[in-house]
């Protein structure tokens, strides 16, 4: 069996990854980008240019869509929402939850075969075994294109919920950025006394990595918690109190220093909150159970 046709809009450095990726793995591929030029270097290396998105698409049987944002998804695949009828389309721009049901239902609406995606690699990791990309919406588009998915990374389907895959990838987002939030405090801090930014990165490194299992037993704990009513009281490891000591020791070093603590003030108030509704001796991870917004 021939492999499916690709079409990639977008031509930045994860749309040309895609790309490279994909010819390399035995596709043929059409390649579009808003800037004409960057489709150069890959119609040498055997893709075919498009001109226009609607040449691009009508091309392909698969149409995957690594552009900017959700604007520019919707600006470029609107008006071609009659010759996308009959492929799979596949955006792997980064959107939100919301955004991605957003342009489900509108390819709904069309008659059109959709699938979101999100890609939880970076340019260089693509069609490596470090890749991974969810998937979420249409089972049946999934089933469709997962083949040549698969040559860019692991695939792995969210469910039928379009904005199930975005979501994902938002909530480990967040917990990367939180987590380089604190290299960049660590390093304001440790450069108050000489210290390379490189060698705090090795430090904060070794010690997140020394720390890192308890990500395992704090889940669990929290979905122990939850099947008993939430309930935290009393603290199977540090409580409230403690917590609330440690961080506001970290935020007066920080100011001692002479380096803003407001990253981590935040955190500072939640636990505050929970010390003033009589919480002190929960468990601090009951934090996570505080963020919902009623
Ligand atoms: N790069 C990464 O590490 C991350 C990994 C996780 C997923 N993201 C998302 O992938 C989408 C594309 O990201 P990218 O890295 O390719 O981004 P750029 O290199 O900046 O290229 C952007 C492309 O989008 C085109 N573009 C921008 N605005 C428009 C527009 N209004 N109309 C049409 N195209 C537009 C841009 O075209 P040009 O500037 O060359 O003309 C590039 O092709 C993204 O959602 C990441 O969040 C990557």
């Amino acid at each position: 069996m021939t492999n499916p046709t690709a079409a990639v809009l977008g031509l930045g450095a994860m749309g040309s990854a895609i790309t490279a990726c994909l010819r390399d793995t035995g596709h043929a591929t059409v390649v579009w980008n808003r800037t004409a030029a960057k489709t150069e270097p890959h119609a040498e290396a055997g893709s075919r240019a498009a001109a226009t998105v609607a040449e691009a698409v009508t091309a392909a049987d698969v149409v995957l869509v690594v552009l900017f944002d959700h604007a520019s998804v919707r600006e470029h695949l609107e008006p071609v929402a009659a010759e996308l009828k009959g492929r799979t389309l596949v955006n792997l721009t980064t959107t939100t939850p919301n955004q991605a049901r957003a342009t489900a239902a509108w390819a709904a609406e069309h008659g059109l075969t959709y699938l979101d995606g999100a890609i939880m690699a970076t340019p260089d990791m693509i069609g490596t075994p470090a890749s991974r990309l969810l998937y979420s919406g249409d089972r049946s588009a999934y089933d469709t294109a997962r083949a040549l998915l698969e040559t860019l990374g692991a695939a792995d389907y969210q469910g039928e919920d379009a904005g199930l895959a975005s979501l994902k990838d938002m909530a480990l987002l967040t917990a990367m950025y939180q987590m380089f939030g604190g290299l960049f405090q660590a390093v304001a801090m440790m450069r108050t006394v000489g210290a390379t930014a490189a060698d705090t990165a090795g430090e904060v490194g070794g010690w997140l990595g020394a720390i890192l299992p308890h990500l395992g037993r704090f889940g669990a704990e929290l979905d122990r918690a939850a099947h008993n009513s939430g309930d935290h009281d009393p603290a199977r490891g540090q409580d409230v109190d403690f917590a609330r000591a440690a961080v506001g020791a970290l935020i007066t070093a920080a100011r001692e220093q002479g380096v803003g603590a407001d990253l981590l003030e935040p955190l500072m108030r939640h636990l505050d909150e929970l010390a003033a509704t009589g919480r002190g001796t929960a468990d601090w991870i009951s934090v996570a159970d505080q963020l919902p917004i009623a």
